[in-house]
């Protein structure tokens, strides 16, 4: 297939946005983020859901990361992010579950967004947040390092698109002090995470504001 652009409607730091982004840097396939706002009204159009991203390619508008990440990679990477045996695929898609639907709304709302973002904009962190949601963050936390200490990836013995989603999400998380002291006591995990984060397509996509130290 010759190689079109993806182009990604996101904000230009953003989770979700940078799993469209490195999916397609796997693939080798090139992207653009249009800055947008999930709330802008001219968004809804290619979102009716109203979030980010939505996504152009090959003349097809797709929201929903998943479906983005799905046809690029089936389309432009072979589909080597997606394990073909049965067992291995049914993991991916509980782990890219688990992280959308439970990991992602915790960490985002208890830590990520009052300790890294409300100062970003001149707010006050409201610290009982983050007090409340640290549990329940360290526990997701350590059911997912169990996991990486049975296998290498999320999926089983192969880097997945399961790895993307998580090490998107767990990567804002390693830039607080709160996560660094949860990942700090959760080896497996971090070994996983800062091994993706030596991939190119992690490099590619890094955020401007990645403070992490890998260690
Ligand atoms: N189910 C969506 C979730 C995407 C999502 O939550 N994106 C965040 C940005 S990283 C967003 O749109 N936040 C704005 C909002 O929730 O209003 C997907 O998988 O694409």
């Amino acid at each position: 297939m010759t190689a079109g652009t993806l182009k990604i409607y996101a904000p230009v730091i953003s989770t979700y946005g940078r799993i469209a982004a490195m999916t397609a840097a796997e693939a080798g396939l090139a992207w653009d983020i249009v800055p947008t706002h999930a709330a802008a009204e001219e968004h809804r159009a290619r979102h009716p859901f109203q979030k980010t991203p939505a996504a152009e390619i090959d003349g097809h508008t797709l929201y929903e990361t998943i479906a983005i990440c799905q046809y690029v990679n089936d389309v432009y990477g072979q589909g080597a992010l997606q394990p073909t045996e049965p067992l291995a695929r049914a993991h991916m898609a509980q782990w890219i579950s688990v992280a959308n639907a439970y990991v992602f709304p915790t960490t985002e709302h208890g830590l990520v967004l009052p300790r890294l973002v409300v100062p970003m904009m001149g707010g006050t962190p409201r610290e009982d947040l983050i007090e409340k949601a640290l549990p329940t963050i360290a526990y997701q936390m350590t059911l997912v390092s169990n996991r990486l200490e049975e296998s290498h990836y999320l999926a089983g013995n192969r880097f997945s698109l399961a790895d993307v989603f998580m090490f998107c999400i767990l990567r804002a998380v390693q830039m607080t002090p709160e996560g660094r002291m949860i990942f700090d006591r959760l080896l497996p995990l971090k070994k996983w995470i800062n091994g993706i984060a030596r991939r190119d397509s992690a490099a590619q996509t890094r955020w401007t504001t990645e403070d992490v130290l890998d260690q």
